[in-house]
């Protein structure tokens, strides 16, 4: 049954929703025995590229372009540098530093998010060296005075990392105190539940699965609806002068 020609999927100047009905797969090069589908990326105007990626098993990823975050949805995942190798499993992340030779290869049918950006020094300092993560160990901080809205902040804030990339999880109704407008850009991706995301001046249904740019300066908005938490992944640019 087709869909009658319609999606939530949506862009603007502003802000692009990307959901899961649109999703068209696609290749880059060294990436073998998986599937790619690039939500962010500089020709629709974000300075640094997201994709998530489908692994058959045995599928690898090739070299990153700049720096490397990379996100298990689901599967096992083994990342290899230098003498190191370290199995990666659902919420389970990594921080790759630019031009480190590594191998990322799913030992099973995996899923996964990827955000790469150009490293941007400041003098002279960096690149922060490779790290992983697991989501849930990572301490949760209340965004405002209660513990409705929780942040996970999964790089250090420390002046080498010029992104930052955070969880934020919403008990049901739970929402942002305020419509945010800064210098950031965001890439998002809805990991459970759902709600409203006002962007710009519009205002949409969300749910797991979809994913949200946001340019600088797009007023934005979020509230949870249901009778689940909502839970997204969330990268911004940080740390670095606007000029
Ligand atoms: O970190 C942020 O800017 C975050 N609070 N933005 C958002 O959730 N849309
Ligand atoms: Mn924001």
């Amino acid at each position: 049954m087709h869909n009658l020609g319609h999606t939530r999927s949506v862009r603007r100047a502003s802000h692009f929703i990307h959901t899961p009905d649109t999703f068209i797969r696609t290749q880059i090069p060294g990436c073998s025995k998986a599937s790619v589908i690039v939500h962010a990326s500089p020709v629709l105007g974000a300075n640094f590229a997201q994709y998530s990626v489908e692994f058959e098993v045995g599928g690898a990823l090739g070299s990153a372009s700049g720096q490397r975050f990379f996100y298990v949805l689901d599967g096992t995942i083994t990342l290899e540098s230098g003498a190191d190798t370290y199995t990666l499993v659902e919420n389970d992340y990594a921080y790759v530093p630019q031009e480190a030779e590594h191998t990322i290869r799913a030992l099973q049918a995996s899923r996964a998010t990827v955000i790469e950006q150009k490293y941007r020094s400041v003098n002279g300092e960096g690149p922060p060296t490779l790290l992983v993560g697991h989501e849930p160990s990572v301490p949760a901080q209340p965004l405002t005075g209660d513990n409705d809205l929780l942040v996970r902040s999964l790089l250090p804030d420390t002046i080498t990392f010029d992104f930052a990339v955070n969880t934020m999880s919403y008990a049901p109704g739970a929402g942002l105190s305020m419509v945010e407008v800064h210098v950031m850009e965001h890439g998002l991706l809805m990991l459970e539940g759902g709600g409203i995301y006002r962007l710009d001046d519009q205002w949409y249904p969300v749910t797991a699965g979809d994913f949200i740019w946001m340019a600088p300066y797009c007023p934005q908005w979020f509230g949870a609806i249901g009778k689940v938490p909502a839970k997204y992944l969330i990268y911004k640019d940080w740390n670095r002068h606007p000029l």
